[in-house]
């Protein structure tokens, strides 16, 4: 009998195309549909190809399930801990989109600190010819950048600022080994000596809130905070008070708490530069994630083993 796999969302052609050639596919648009779907309908599930959603409630309603294929590198949607304790593998695309995160992380730092979007707004209002030169800048130039998360992204990041001269330095739980980049174990000490930080570490409980108020006041009035992680490693309400009273200089953000929404107070600060959760979002590395999407539900189903398993279920697939 063929493989049944569960396609929940709007994936590229290709994916559907593919997945069709190796799997008899039930294909629906999102969550709610999921939810009127009967029990005798996802009784013989097995694969399941998601856009990095799925709580264990979900994952408890397909009792054949045996791999869940998530979209993204960050899996902070799926219950990991859940699937594996079921004897579900996860599988999520990293890697392939390290140099667009890390390209729109700088494109995000040059536009905060250079302050892009104002100066354009400055030219097209016709404030050059009415009042002369736009106000100067700041470079980013021999600054001290600290890394929040230097795993697989922030490693991308670190090595493309070596080119702008900036000193970088790092914090995780863990030093990283092989690195020659300064460790601080304690953030808000990183943040007291760095011009800028970078949040780039996963979602979830234990990076909730990570940058925090005192962390936010250690960067300080002349700082400027860069998240391309997830909203939740940031306190949003404490980064919003900062920069309406000037303890933080300013910001570039990729992420927020409650996507779609994003906080009205920020949409009119000069000080900080907004985009739509678009770190990888080309069409060269969407390509590549959703290759990856379909490679390890082939690759598990047909091999036996997922090319790339979350750490939470890594065991699962070596042994
Ligand atoms: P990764 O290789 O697993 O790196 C994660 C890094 O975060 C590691 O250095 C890890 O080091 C550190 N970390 C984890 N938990 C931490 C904690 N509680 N406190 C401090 N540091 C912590 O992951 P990646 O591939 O670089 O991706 C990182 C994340 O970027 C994803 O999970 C996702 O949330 C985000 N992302 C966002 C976009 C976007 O569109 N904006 C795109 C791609 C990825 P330790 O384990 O030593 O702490
Ligand atoms: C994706 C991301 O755009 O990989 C991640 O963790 O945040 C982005 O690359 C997102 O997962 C879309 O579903």
């Amino acid at each position: 009998m063929t493989t049944q796999v569960l396609v929940v969302g709007n994936f590229f052609p290709s994916v559907m195309i593919d997945l069709k050639e190796h799997f008899d596919l039930l294909h629906i648009q999102n969550f709610g549909e999921l939810a009127q779907m009967s029990d005798n309908e996802l009784a013989n599930v097995e694969g399941f190809a998601t856009f990095g959603w799925a709580p264990a409630d979900v994952i408890d309603r397909m009792p054949s399930l045996k791999l869940i294929s998530s979209f993204g590198v960050g899996y902070d949607g799926v219950a990991a801990d859940h699937a594996a304790s079921r004897g579900v593998v996860v599988t999520h695309t990293p890697n392939v989109l390290n140099d667009d995160v890390a390209n729109t992380t700088i494109m995000l730092l040059l536009a905060t600190m250079r302050c892009l979007i104002e100066q354009n707004q400055y030219l097209r209002d016709g404030r050059w010819v009415k009042e002369g030169n736009a106000p100067l800048t700041r470079s980013i130039a021999g600054k001290k950048v600290g890394i929040v998360g230097l795993g697989r992204i922030g490693d991308a990041i670190a090595h493309k600022l070596s080119v702008f001269n900036c000193t970088v330095v790092y914090h995780s739980r863990n030093p990283k080994d092989g690195t020659d980049y300064a460790y601080y174990g304690d953030l808000v000490e990183m943040a007291r000596d760095c011009d800028v930080l970078i949040a780039i570490t996963p979602g979830g409980p234990a990076t909730n809130k990570l940058i925090n108020k005192t962390v936010i006041e250690a960067l300080g009035p002349e700082g400027t905070l860069i998240n391309v992680a997830r909203g939740t490693v940031v306190d949003e309400q404490a980064l919003v008070a900062a920069l309406q009273d000037g303890r933080l200089g300013s910001a570039g953000l990729d992420v927020f708490e409650q996507e779609p929404k994003v906080p009205e107070a920020l949409l009119d600060m000069n000080n900080v530069v907004l985009t739509p959760h678009v770190a990888s979002a080309t069409w060269e590395t969407r390509q590549a994630m959703s290759d990856l999407v379909v490679e390890n539900l082939v690759s598990h189903f047909e091999k036996g083993a997922a090319v790339a398993p979350v750490p939470e279920c890594a065991h699962l697939v070596e042994g």
